[in-house]
């Protein structure tokens, strides 16, 4: 494995989505996180606009939630961050659960915190390459 590979293989982009931070579980989150051996890299609050959100979400422009998901996403505050972990793209993923918080496996983050499939709590990166994207994204304005 390349120097390369094994960069992104450790670090990967989390979001807490406007649902979780407005429900004051942000301490909740990061101890879930944190006790599974993530460290934290960067993190930072900030209000995503229209612009910020449609750059991070731009594979699903043309899907039919994509209107609803900028709506929420720029509803309110999101906590970012940049977490490390052996494995860290899968493992987060595994963390989180299904995007539908309604079927998400019990005892996963949007099972215990999210609503439906657009109120999920939280985002985890689904590969290399979105991390390296929403990484520039939200980290390099
Ligand atoms: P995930 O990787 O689980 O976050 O899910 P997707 O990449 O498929 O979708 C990205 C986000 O779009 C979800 F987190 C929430 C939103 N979404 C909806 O609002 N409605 C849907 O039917 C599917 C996704």
């Amino acid at each position: 494995m390349t120097s390369q590979n094994n960069l992104t293989t450790k670090k990967t982009l989390c979001l807490i989505k406007p649902d979780a931070v407005s429900a004051g579980k942000i301490g909740e989150i990061l101890t879930i996180l944190e006790n599974d051996g993530f460290h934290i890299l960067k993190m930072k609050m900030m209000k995503m606009n229209d612009d910020i959100a449609q750059k991070f979400y731009c594979v699903h422009k043309n899907k039919n939630f994509f209107e609803g998901l900028i709506e929420f996403m720029t509803s309110s505050q999101i906590a970012a961050m940049v977490l490390e972990r052996e494995d860290a793209i899968n493992r987060l993923r595994s963390l989180v659960g299904n995007t539908d918080s309604r079927v998400a496996a019990k005892g996963t983050i949007r099972n215990l915190y999210g609503t439906d499939e657009r109120k999920n709590a939280i985002h985890a990166s689904d590969g290399s390459e979105s991390v390296k994207h929403e990484i520039k994204v939200i980290f390099d304005n």
